[in-house]
């Protein structure tokens, strides 16, 4: 796999991905590595957060098909890559992003288990070689998650769905990352500064081993 400063977090709901990716970036921060960014999927630009929008919303007399929100889904993440995140890793910046393809692979063939080879097909076609050097997983227990999600509030389109929905989504993302390269898996089901500490800990040996990177 081709070395680069894409690092990815995966998970559930409510697994605490976005906490984290800040915590990433905070890490590298107070190792003097500055020039870091952060970005979401789906979202991270202008045209992505509107992409973003028609997929987290409930639309009144109009329901999404599922093969529509894989077309959407790849639309953002295409716009992201092409637009910031290769202009960023060539301008030698870290990219720390919430979510990526494996969300794909977790939750579109959790929603519908024949669009595997759609999904596929244009992971291969779009993606081509261009993959993160690190997937961190965060794995929560659905019921813990939906549970911090549901005191948070109001929930969107997809958090709807429900346990048995998440626990799908679960099974998926943890037969994905067996078979994933560079990826390390966190027990998100902790305390938060349980989890912190836990990420900080492999995310350090990583950079240490990967990137050489000895003063931290
Ligand atoms: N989606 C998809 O279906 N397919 C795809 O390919 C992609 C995405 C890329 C994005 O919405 C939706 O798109 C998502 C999947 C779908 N749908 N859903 N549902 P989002 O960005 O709004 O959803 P999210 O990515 O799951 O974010 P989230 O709900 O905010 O979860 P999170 O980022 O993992 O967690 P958090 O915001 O850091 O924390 C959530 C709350 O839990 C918060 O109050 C924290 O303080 C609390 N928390 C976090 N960790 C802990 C611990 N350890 N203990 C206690 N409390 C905690």
């Amino acid at each position: 796999m081709k070395k680069n400063k894409f690092i990815v977090l995966e998970g559930i709901e409510g697994s605490g991905k976005s906490e984290m990716c800040f915590y990433l970036y905070k890490i590298l921060s107070k190792n003097n590595i500055n020039k870091v960014i952060c970005v979401r999927q789906p979202g991270g630009t202008i045209i992505c957060e509107k992409i973003r929008k028609i997929i987290k919303e409930e639309i009144k007399d109009d329901k999404i098909d599922k093969k529509t929100e894989i077309l959407l889904l790849y639309a953002s993440r295409i716009q992201l890559i092409e637009n910031k995140i290769k202009l960023y890793l060539k301008n030698d910046y870290w990219v720390i992003c919430d979510r990526h393809n494996l969300s794909t692979m977790a939750y579109q063939i959790a929603a519908e288990k024949k669009n595997k080879t759609l999904i596929k097909k244009l992971t291969k076609m779009l993606l081509k070689n261009f993959n993160p050097y690190l997937t961190i997983y965060l794995d929560v227990l659905p019921v813990i998650g939906l549970n911090r999600i549901s005191i948070r509030g109001k929930l969107d389109r997809i958090e709807k769905k429900g346990i048995n929905f998440f626990t799908k989504v679960r099974k998926n993302y943890l037969r994905q990352i067996k078979k994933a390269p560079n990826t390390f898996t966190i027990n998100a089901s902790l305390e938060k500064q349980e989890v912190k500490k836990k990420i900080k800990k492999k995310f350090i040996f990583w950079l240490k081993n990967e990137w050489k990177i000895n003063e931290i």
